[in-house]
């Protein structure tokens, strides 16, 4: 098989279809790069010194891991200096965090969970990098809150690093969906599929079924008939994966079709939902888009909404086109 790193990918959709400006093409490489180095520091594990608590919380109230303090640093270190970026906001900062005054700044904003999946950190089950991509509006800071809060419709690239058995990258641009595997001897991240699609249809789902009875109706219906298998209205055995890291398994979604859900509940609808829609929604979504999926509140395409708040949260069903769509035609 001839190899195609991502550098060379880049390159050539550059070239081929103007996907990708050289700015753009340098901000990717870098999120390679330094997801590599997370790659290396999860890999290491209880070895590294790295696992356990840091002892201090996020924007979120959410307690933060070695690793979640680590990764967000390797992040904002790595994306600092090359002149490509206006700004940057993380799932670990309250704030969007400015460029250093003694770098130049460009015109693209990077949005990111630096490490998705915090409570398997410890138990040595996949997690993962979650990024998005937005271009910084004209006469807006990189360092205003307002600059960032765009429609996932207007993200120029999305993309995920899963750090599981093999570390990969999948990615999009706005040109389909891409999978890439970490040759860690060569130190590169290779294609190792091209336009990636999800299956239409599935008899696979994901949700966190503890919460059930604080679930929503429609997907209290969704999940019933799906468990009735053979013998209820839908006349066919489903299957439940739940790897409780957002990026494991929208993974699986992408490589072998199924649904995911973290649907708006009783214990999280104060809030608006559990996952962030900034860094984990938008770009999952845009990824599952360009994978010929969907993804929706249950009420509306994630990608449609406005954002009010840079760590606003929302519902999530995305995956296998059909059942998305089930689970909204419930919601109507
Ligand atoms: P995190 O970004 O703090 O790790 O939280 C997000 C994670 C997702 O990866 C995952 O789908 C979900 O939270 C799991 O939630 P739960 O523990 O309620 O099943
Ligand atoms: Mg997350």
């Amino acid at each position: 098989m001839k190899t195609i790193t991502l550098t060379q990918f880049l390159i050539e959709e550059q070239r081929a279809k103007s996907c990708v400006e050289p700015d753009l093409r340098l901000l990717l490489e870098v999120v390679a790069r330094a997801c590599k180095r997370i790659s290396i520091a999860v890999g290491k594990g209880a070895l590294g010194g790295v696992l356990g608590d840091a002892g201090t919380s996020n924007v979120q109230d959410e307690a933060q891991k070695k690793l979640d303090v680590l990764s967000n640093e390797i992040l904002l270190q790595a994306n600092a200096w090359g002149g490509h970026l206006a700004g940057l906001a993380s799932e670990e900062m309250e704030q969007p965090s400015p460029i250093p005054d003694e770098y130049p700044k460009g015109g693209y904003l990077l949005l990111f969970d630096p490490l998705d999946g915090s409570s398997n950190i410890d138990v040595n089950v996949s997690v993962g990098t979650i990024f998005s991509v937005l271009r910084c509006p004209v006469g807006l800071s990189g360092s205003d809150e307002k600059a960032f809060l765009q429609a996932g419709t207007a993200q120029v690239a999305a993309g995920y690093a899963i750090y599981g058995p093999s570390t990969m990258l999948v990615l999009t641009v706005g040109c389909g969906t891409h999978a890439f595997t970490l040759d860690r001897e060569l130190g590169s991240f290779v294609l190792t599929e091209r336009d990636v699609k999800i299956p239409e249809d599935t008899q696979e789902y994901a949700i966190n079924a503890s919460n059930a009875r604080h679930w929503e109706a429609p997907v209290q219906r969704y999940v019933a008939e799906c468990v009735q298998g053979k013998q209820g209205p839908r006349g066919k055995d489903f299957n439940t994966r739940w790897v409780a890291s957002m990026v494991a398994d929208v993974h699986r979604i992408v490589t072998r079709g199924g649904v995911f859900m973290y649907p708006l509940d009783a214990k999280t609808a104060k809030q608006g939902g559990k996952l962030r829609l900034m860094y984990e929604a938008n770009p999952m979504g845009f990824l599952v888009e360009q994978a010929g999926g969907a993804a929706s509140t249950g009420r509306e395409r994630i990608m449609d909404i406005v954002p009010g708040k840079l760590h606003q949260r929302v519902p999530v069903i995305m995956g296998s086109r059909n059942e998305v769509e089930k689970v909204v035609s419930y919601h109507r």
